[in-house]
């Protein structure tokens, strides 16, 4: 099968229009009456649900800020009671103010429909068997394609990330014909697969959907060439669902987006102008569907473009191009999304080193490796060295069980992480992707 739901996925732009107006009316309507952050907002602005009577005026509304959410941590911007609500999810880091996200029973089917669209363009049916690689939990990851695969009726693998040998094993034992992991651990298997003497032709794997952090041509041709697949770049954020909100089809030109569900608008991030087709700008999101947390054009930050172009595959739905970049610091560490600003709140918290720090993000035999080099004040420089290891170990597991990733701490003189005189530099990202 070609499309999950060709209705929608080749739809006319004129009747796709006609679908969004009716859903964002009613969207707009629901979280004025039920969200007061909402209502408060467009009150603010002047805007009154009445003012919306089409996608054209979706500029009239105000955006949607990580911070919003933050802000009302944890369940502020639901619109259901929380009694409807079936799931939570939450975007990475394990403390503190994490985005938490929550679905009712019709948003998990709204999830599951989106995902099936996914992989059957990624060529998966119901003869599938769909290795789920990504992590299962709080990630949205893992439960997002496992849902969208049972929904096509393929066999799903939920085996989660990690424990690569047994990745390996299962793959050529269990018949995966699909992977679904980030594009870094796709490359990480490639060169396991390749250590342990497995041979292309001993496995039945087609096809990988790999998302959840950037990656570029290049290292998708390296992972075709290697694994033997059709490696498809699919693209989602938990907010606005978790994966699904946009995938490639066998063309690989672009990520089509389930407009029925999510508007997209391309912004330029410092004016708040609403730019044209084809021009580089960040993501803007609005859900026209979604019951429990319904977001009225939340802003990604990811850098992208929007192309209206009837594609060959014969969807009709805008197509996204790869994300090249971000218009904030965020770091995607092995699939965990990560702020300096919160390994900064780790360090002030631990208070025993001076707030001076430089993070080291590398590649290594393709897996991400963080390293963070923080200055010592004068009086733990002049004390013992296994003091100093007390420190490094103190500050890597916090950094752990806070952020839910690993680090290599090191702690170095006082004075000789560079100071600048504008914005500090606190990354050094040298991924080359
Ligand atoms: O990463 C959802 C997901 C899971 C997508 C599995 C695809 C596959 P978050 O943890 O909330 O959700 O992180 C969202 O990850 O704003 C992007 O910056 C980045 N991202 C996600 N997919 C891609 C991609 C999931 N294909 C953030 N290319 C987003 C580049 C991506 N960046």
């Amino acid at each position: 099968m070609k499309y999950w739901n060709q209705t929608y996925e080749c739809m006319s732009r004129e009747e796709m229009t006609r679908v969004q107006n009716e859903r964002l009316i009613n969207t707009v309507k629901r979280i004025y009456h039920n969200v007061p952050f909402y209502r408060d907002k467009m009150q603010k602005k002047g805007v009154e649900p009445g003012d919306i009577k089409t996608i054209e005026d979706l500029k009239k509304l105000p955006f949607t800020y990580k911070q919003d959410l933050r802000d009302t941590y944890p369940y502020g911007l639901f619109a259901v009671p929380l009694s409807e609500i079936v799931r939570i999810h939450a975007s990475s880091g394990t403390t503190g103010r994490q985005t938490v996200v929550g679905y009712t029973r019709r948003d998990i089917d709204t999830w599951a429909e989106v995902m099936a669209r996914t992989l059957t363009s990624a060529g998966a049916s119901k003869e599938s068997f769909i290795q789920v690689a990504y992590g299962y939990g709080l990630f949205t990851g893992g439960l997002g394609v496992h849902y969208g695969a049972e929904r096509i009726g393929a066999s799903v693998i939920p085996i989660s990330g990690g424990n690569t040998k047994r990745q390996l094993q299962i793959m050529k034992d269990f018949g995966t014909t699909l992977i679904a992991c980030t594009p870094s651990y796709a490359m990480y298997l490639a060169e396991e697969l390749e250590e342990a003497g497995f041979k292309k032709g001993d496995l039945k794997l087609k096809a990988g959907v790999f998302g959840a952090e950037p990656w570029s041509e290049s290292m998708r041709k390296e992972i075709e060439e290697r694994l033997g697949i059709l490696a498809i770049d699919i693209y989602g954020l938990s907010e606005v669902i978790g994966p699904g909100v946009a995938s490639e089809c066998p063309c690989q030109c672009g990520m089509h987006i389930p407009e029925d569900h999510f508007i997209p608008e391309i912004i330029n991030s410092d004016t708040e102008e609403v730019l044209p087709p084809g021009s580089k700008g960040e993501l803007v999101f609005t859900t026209i569907t979604k019951e429990g947390l319904p977001l009225i054009r939340y802003r990604t930050r990811d850098i992208s473009s929007l192309n209206y172009d009837k594609c060959e595959c014969g969807r009709t739905a805008v197509r996204m191009s790869k994300v090249s970049g971000r218009t904030d610091d965020m770091l995607i560490i092995r699939g965990v999304n990560v702020f300096p600003s919160q390994i900064e709140s780790v360090l002030l918290e631990i208070g025993e080193a001076a707030p001076h720090y430089l993070l080291i993000v590398d590649r290594v035999d393709n897996l991400d490796t963080l390293e963070i080099l923080v200055e010592m004040t004068q009086n733990i420089f002049s004390d013992e060295i296994r003091r100093i290891e007390d420190i490094e170990r103190k500050i890597r597991h916090e950094i752990e069980s806070t952020l839910g990733i690993s680090a290599k701490v090191k702690l170095v003189e006082p004075k000789t992480i560079e100071r600048s005189e504008g914005k500090a530099k606190r990354v050094i990202d040298k991924r080359v992707i």
